[in-house]
């Protein structure tokens, strides 16, 4: 059942571009109307009609303990007494760069900002100031967040929507984006040689999950790494997804590969508006005030985000095991998922890392934009419609990735294998 839902939409629509404020949350690509959420708790979440779902979405990544953690909403409520916003560094502010400095190797300064994509737009200025360069390259199928010149061959809602890029970017903006194959680093080299010198940076999702979740094949990240050193650019590693997911140290610390730049979101607002940016000290001093690249914002370090972003990370710092636990549980569910669609016969193809992973209906590897592109999205739209009306609540579209959390029972993931179970049936 569905009514409110469907009445909140109509109006929804009447004011909201879509009826919505992100387009993947249209549920477009599955031919549907979406869920209006009302609250969620632990690994659920309820719609506004009551219908309760086991939830892989977790926002999109933020929510890797669960929703409603006690201890982040304590720390939400106490900051709220004080006030929501001065417009004035705050010690929360402090704590916060001073933690991922210490969690994250090779973080030697960070800013805050609001967004992934504010973010990643400013870690690239950054670069370009550094480098005194102007072309960037990134990975096609990769999504960086809605910037102008980060739309191009990405990823995300893009796939769905089948626009290379997105009107409204002009080839001004575009022309100095270069787009490589992800897993293709001789597309890296014939970049690097036909622009030589002026090449600023390397920007990559580590592990891409905007495409569904694509891995790095061995001695990718390592090479482009190479290119990067051999021909003076930087490396950004988009840690929007992967950074405190994989591991404390996110991408990096995980694959052991160091970048000079990282960008930072969901995870660390802990559900609130936060992203970062960070990497290399002489990097980051040519950031205003001290040096020539302005970037600045209104709400950066908001003391309420904060607060909510150093209560979640404080607890992936220091429980014991959560990392091994979390990714081991993650890694049994995707591998029983793998037995029952092969047991099934539906055709399927599972990548996973950690608690990250997806599952496409295709018979080919899925290492890179094009394959992933192959996916039969008729019948992922049918399997999300099946889970749907099962109680599991997965992302409306084939080219995004399921997210688990630490709050998800060994009951509930057994739960999801049994619907999993029925679908081939
Ligand atoms: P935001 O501006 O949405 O906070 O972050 C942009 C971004 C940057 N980099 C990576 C690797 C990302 O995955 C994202 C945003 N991810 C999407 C999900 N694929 C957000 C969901 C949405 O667009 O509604």
């Amino acid at each position: 059942m569905s009514k409110r839902s469907e009445e909140l939409f109509e109006r929804a629509k009447k004011c909201i571009p879509g009826g919505v404020n992100s387009p993947v949350r249209a549920y477009r690509s599955v031919n549907m109307n979406p869920r209006f959420i009302e609250r969620a708790s632990g690994d659920r979440i309820i719609d506004v009609d009551g219908n309760e779902y086991i939830d892989y979405v977790c926002s999109w990544g933020p929510m890797i303990l669960g929703h409603d953690h006690e201890a982040v909403r304590d720390a939400v409520t106490k900051a709220v007494k004080d006030g929501l916003s001065f417009g004035a560094a705050t010690e929360k502010e402090v704590l916060m760069a001073e933690l991922i400095t210490d969690m994250v190797p090779g973080i030697e300064m960070v800013r805050m900002v609001n967004s992934g994509t504010e973010a990643v737009m400013s870690a690239i200025r950054a670069a370009r100031g550094f480098t005194g360069r102007d072309k960037i390259i990134k990975f096609s199928g990769c999504y960086h967040g809605h910037a102008d010149h980060m739309l191009v061959n990405a990823g995300s809602g893009l796939m769905t929507q089948g626009i290379p890029g997105s009107s409204g970017v002009t080839e001004g903006n575009a022309k100095d984006t270069l787009t490589a194959g992800y897993n293709d680093l001789n597309s890296v080299e014939r970049l690097f040689d036909s622009n030589p010198d002026n090449i600023a940076c390397v920007i990559v999702e580590p592990v891409a999950a905007n495409m569904g979740v694509v891995l790095p094949e061995e001695g990718f990240l390592q090479g482009v790494r190479k290119f990067c050193d051999k021909n003076k650019a930087l490396l950004i590693f988009d840690e929007v997804i992967t950074g405190f997911r994989l591991s404390p140290g996110g991408a990096q610390e995980y694959f052991g590969v160091r970048a000079d730049l990282c960008t930072y979101g969901k995870i660390i607002g802990g559900g609130m508006p936060v992203g970062a940016y960070g990497g290399r000290r002489d990097i980051m001093e040519v950031i205003s005030p001290l040096g020539p690249v302005y970037q600045a914002g209104t709400l950066s370090g908001n003391p309420v985000a904060m607060a909510a972003g150093l209560a979640v990370l404080n607890i992936l710092k220091n429980t014991k095991d959560l990392y091994p636990d979390l990714n081991k549980k993650s890694d049994e569910f995707f591998s029983e998922a793998e037995k029952i669609l092969t047991a099934s016969g539906v055709k399927h193809r599972i990548n996973h890392i950690g608690s990250l992973g997806s599952i496409f209906f295709t018979d080919n590897v899925v290492s890179d934009h094009s394959s992933a592109g192959k996916s039969d999205t008729e019948m992922f739209t049918t399997y999300f419609k099946y889970m749907l009306e099962n109680g599991i609540y997965i992302a409306p579209s084939q080219f995004e990735a399921m997210f688990i959390s630490v709050s998800h029972s060994k009951e509930d993931l057994s739960k999801t294998l049994d619907v999993i179970r029925g679908f081939g049936k």
